[in-house]
């Protein structure tokens, strides 16, 4: 890895991995060679980019200590103000850059989708993105098959967070990462993308390998609780309905955090049941 690529990704590392983050350099022309132009990142191909994805332990080391310690904006996701002040500390740990960041769940007025999580995950290098293409004769005739991102030690047991984009560092040489290839076999990718789709809030989908962690129990029924009701279960107050007073670290100098109420209610999938959560 190039001395530059290295440092600046040592030092993303030490901002968010003691919080259970973990992050995976890749160039902005690996992601915008796999999509249409509409989905493009608009800046130079060799700009340096990092994923950014969550592992069990965030629940504990990020979500947990944030509940307790920060002003909770009432009506947007606990989880994705944590995430955002999180990512904010990157950017200011680095005040000479012009640093970028899109979250998960960040989507344009028309309800697209920002960034495409998945996608970026693969190409960094970070999880093997499956999708029905990668199954030979798919059974599924005309159904639609999301496809799903399988980390080789946490196996379905993470969450893609967001990117962070270096404005103006540009690494032309920055080689590429293969993901692992942890589900190679067919009848295994059939089964992966029918719990995905059809089973998710069963959690299998989850093992498709062995992890090295799960989800705490706790964990799973913070996620399968509803919003209402997820501060309570923690024995915490909820925000008041008030707005608090705006927290800096939660403001993103050039993307909005601003959610919508339901932003995946209406993109691609109208008839699926959104899930209970932003993707935990
Ligand atoms: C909208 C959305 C939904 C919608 C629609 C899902 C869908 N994919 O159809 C609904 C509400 C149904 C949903 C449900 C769930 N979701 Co959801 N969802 C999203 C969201 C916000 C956007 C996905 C999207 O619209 N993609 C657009 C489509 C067009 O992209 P695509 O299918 O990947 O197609 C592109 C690729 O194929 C690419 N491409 C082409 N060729 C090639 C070749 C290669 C090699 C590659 C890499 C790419 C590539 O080009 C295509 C675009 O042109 C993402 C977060 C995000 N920002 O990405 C989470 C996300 C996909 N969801 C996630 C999860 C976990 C879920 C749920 C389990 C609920 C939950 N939160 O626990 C359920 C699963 C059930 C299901 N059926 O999907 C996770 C998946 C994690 C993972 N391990 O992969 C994500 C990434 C959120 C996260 N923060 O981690 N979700």
């Amino acid at each position: 890895m190039e001395p530059l690529v290295a440092e600046l990704k040592q030092k993303i590392e030490d901002t968010l991995c003691p919080f259970g983050f973990e992050v995976y350099p890749f160039q902005v022309a690996w992601y915008n060679a796999l999509l249409p132009p509409a989905f493009h990142l608009p800046l130079p191909g060799p700009t340096l980019a990092f994923l950014v994805l969550s592992t069990p332990a965030m629940f504990d080391r990020a979500l947990k200590p944030f509940l307790q310690s920060r002003h909770l904006q009432p009506l947007t996701d606990p989880v994705d103000q944590c995430v955002a002040y999180h990512l904010g500390r990157v950017r200011e740990s680095f005040p000479e850059l012009q640093i970028e960041v899109i979250a998960d769940y960040e989507v344009h007025p028309n309800r697209r989708p920002k960034i495409l999580a998945q996608t970026a995950a693969h190409v960094a290098g970070a999880a093997y993105y499956y999708q029905r293409q990668d199954v030979e004769s798919d059974p599924w005739g005309t159904q639609h098959i999301a496809g799903v991102c399988i980390h080789p030690r946490f196996g379905g047991w993470f969450a893609i967070r967001g990117v962070v984009l270096l404005r103006g560092i540009e690494v032309p040489n920055l080689p590429p990462t293969k993901p692992l290839d942890c589900v190679p076999a067919r009848a295994d990718r059939i089964t992966l993308l029918e719990r995905f789709n059809f089973h998710w809030r069963d959690w299998t989908y989850r093992d498709a390998v062995t992890p090295q962690e799960r989800y705490s129990e706790e964990q799973k029924v913070y996620f399968s609780t509803p919003p209402a009701q997820r501060l309570a279960l923690l024995g915490l107050p909820q925000p008041s309905e008030e707005p608090s007073s705006p927290s800096q670290e939660l403001h993103f100098t050039t993307l909005l955090p601003k959610k919508p109420q339901n932003p995946r209610r209406g993109w691609l999938s109208p008839t699926a049941s959104p899930p209970t959560s932003p993707g935990p």
